[in-house]
């Protein structure tokens, strides 16, 4: 038994890859986690400003150094002003990957992109109706072309009313809430406060403006722009990347894909695409099938090409296709150490630059492909919306010609893989409940079951990796809870075999009756990190179906693994969405009392959704149920 690597991952497939990587010095993100130990107390309280070069300024948690910045700035501004920028940051990145997709949209109703076309008629028009466009009469075309506006305007507009997908796609008493949550804060701070998104850009900016020196300096305004930022992303920039990715490359429909390290083929050309974009690799995808490439893959020696995922551009191709996926985020150094990958295709968000030298060792092309994301030691092949198909026949017959270099004594493809039910769209939830939220419902009535949880997020190399959230997950299906997710959460649950229908079994009787029933797996994935939007619209859904706040509903969230600042952002826009979150590791914000507090009183008093932090997974577990049981007595007037 190897104790260590058991610390370091859950995983049976990443324990024999971190063997191999220590018996040959091959450097992974656990070494170097290690090195940066102890970490800096500072930063992990909040409590350094870096905001202006009077600075680099930090409060002495412990009342015996400097109380302020240099500016007179207090560990309660300091630390609200990094959350939000952490915020900021999250938000910038999910919203920018929608605007890619609206763009293209826009492009191909204006007939000036021919290498993509509309795949999904039905999403394009259920769209259109939440976004009020009347659909009656008009081409395919006419109808892309107003829905891609609306999402692009909601990016740039600048009146102050809300985001239009906003408008159309949240719950009505949510948006009350909002409104008036706007006018008590404004009257009691006596200054003005906006909540409701007017632009998803517009937050974002404005939160790096108001974070400037000198600027805003007061917690709980903070606190409130950092909410109105994630609810763009929430309802805005995420939304509007799976809403328009839907339409143009399928609303998912559930089927079976596998998942982990064993899915890579000793015999075959294996290209591994990673990061969260789905425009290039869903070419990648397409292009690969093609017979002239699977022809030249065999002139090379290969039995054919074995396109994978990884990470969020792996659920998104594994959501739509039947497309295996790799790993989560803390397998993508594992997998360019089986030695058997031709190709690691990267565009943003989650990658690791250590991957260039790891690639070094091996093999491996690792190839860069967005003008967004340098780097250095990559190969870098433009991608271009316009010449995508050009562009992924160059980037896969670079991994064919690459098939001989393999060096067959450096291949260890673990055997581990698990076959997984994906493509749970909100659509097909509702398709499995007969088209409406009521079985549900009246499952969660009847107690057959007590609520719903929704797991997001990352891995992370402080916590042994899957550790959390497969223990979390059948913690809380035992307790006939349904969970449902996104991440590297559902990546998880994948390589663990949880994703099946015969993942009942481990489910309370109740969750196992209305899983037999609905013929679903009692863990459902709904996607990559964008279509935690999925959750959201579900929610309301219901909260509109019921008449009631979404912070009625017995539903709570949690982040168990989380490491990104998208990971903050989702669990905030869930919190002001109503919903409560289990964060772990540690947010840093500790080193305010006064942000410690809005996070997990004020927001439950005013908002109804709220942050907990727990270390264990069966106190998280009870805490999460609690909570779901309360909520779902008020909801049935018990
Ligand atoms: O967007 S779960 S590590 S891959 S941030 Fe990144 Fe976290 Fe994975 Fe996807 Ni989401």
């Amino acid at each position: 038994m190897d104790v260590f690597n058991e610390t370091r991952s859950f995983d049976p497939a990443a324990q024999k890859m971190l063997k191999i990587a220590d018996k040959n010095n091959y450097e992974t993100v656990w070494d170097r986690l290690e090195k940066q130990q102890p970490q800096c107390g500072f930063g992990l309280l909040g409590v350094c400003c870096r905001n202006c070069v009077m600075g680099p300024c930090r409060i002495d948690p412990f009342g015996e150094g400097p109380e302020k910045g240099a500016c007179g700035a207090t560990a309660d501004t300091i630390v609200a002003r990094n959350l939000c920028r952490f915020i900021a940051a999250g938000a910038a990145a999910h919203s920018d990957h929608g605007r890619r997709p609206a763009i293209l949209l826009k492009e191909i109703a204006e007939g000036k992109n021919k290498n993509y076309f509309i795949k999904d008629e039905i999403k394009l028009k259920n769209a259109a109706k939440r976004l009020g466009i009347e659909v009656e009469g008009k081409s395919i075309n006419e109808l892309a072309k107003e829905v891609a506006e609306i999402a692009l305007n909601d990016y740039g507009k600048q009146d102050s009313n809300p985001i239009k997908f906003f408008q159309g796609y949240a719950p009505k008493k949510l948006k009350e809430k909002l409104s008036n949550l706007e006018n008590v804060l404004s009257e009691k701070l006596n200054k003005r406060i906006g909540i409701i998104p007017r632009n998803i850009d517009r937050e974002i900016v404005d939160i790096m403006h108001r974070t400037h020196i000198g600027v805003d300096n007061g917690p709980l305004s903070l606190v409130m722009q950092g909410i109105r930022a994630a609810l763009g992303d929430g309802w805005g920039g995420s939304l509007v990347a799976t809403e328009v990715q839907d339409i143009l490359f399928g609303t998912p429909k559930v089927h079976s894909v596998q998942a982990n390290l064993g899915v890579l083929k000793e015999n075959k050309i294996n290209i591994v695409i990673h990061g969260h974009e789905p425009v290039l690799s869903e070419k990648i995808v397409e292009v690969s099938q093609r017979p002239e490439l699977i022809e030249y893959a065999k002139s090379k020696g290969a039995e054919g090409i074995n396109i994978v995922g990884m990470c969020c551009t792996g659920n998104e191709i594994l959501m739509r296709h039947n497309v295996a996926i790799a790993g989560n985020e803390l397998h993508q150094e594992l997998a360019i150490i089986t030695g058997a990958v031709e190709a690691m295709i990267v565009d943003v968000q989650c990658i690791f630059p250590a991957l260039a030298n790891l690639s070094n060792c091996f093999h491996t092309k690792f190839i860069a492909t967005s003008d967004q994301a340098a780097f250095p030691g990559s190969i870098h092949i433009q991608f271009e919306e316009e010449k995508a198909d050009e562009v992924a026949e160059n980037i896969i017959k670079l991994a064919i010609d690459n098939f001989p270099n393999r060096d067959k004594n450096k291949v260890n493809i673990p055997e581990e893989k698990k076959e997984a039910l994906v493509g749970f769209s909100t659509e097909q939830i509702v398709e499995a409940l007969g088209g409406t939220p009521e079985p549900i419902v009246n499952a969660i009535k009847d107690g057959k079951i007590k609520g719903i949880a929704g797991i997001v997020g990352c891995n992370n190399p402080k916590v042994t990796q899957d550790y959390f959230h497969i223990n979390l997950t059948k913690e809380l299906i035992k307790r006939d809870i349904l969970v449902i997710g996104t991440g590297c959460w559902a990546i998880a649950c994948a390589k663990a075999g949880l994703l099946t229908l015969d993942a009942k079994e481990l489910a309370g009787g109740g969750l196992r009756s209305v899983c037999e029933t609905l013929k679903i797996p009692p863990i459902l994935h709904m996607g990559s990190c964008v279509d935690c939007s999925r959750m959201l619209v579900l929610a309301g859904a219901v909260a509109d179906y019921l008449g009631v706040d979404i912070s009625d509903l017995p539903l709570f969230g949690s982040a168990p693994e989380w490491m990104t600042e998208k990971a903050v952002s989702i669990g905030t826009y869930f919190v002001a969405s109503g919903i409560p979150v289990h964060l772990w590791p540690i947010p840093p914000i500790m080193g305010s009392q006064e942000v410690v507090k809005i996070l997990t009183e004020t927001a439950k008093d005013v908002l109804g959704g709220y942050f907990v932090v727990e270390q264990d997974y069966k106190k998280a577990a009870d805490i999460m149920e609690k909570e779901i049981i309360e909520k779902r007595k008020k909801l049935l007037g018990e």
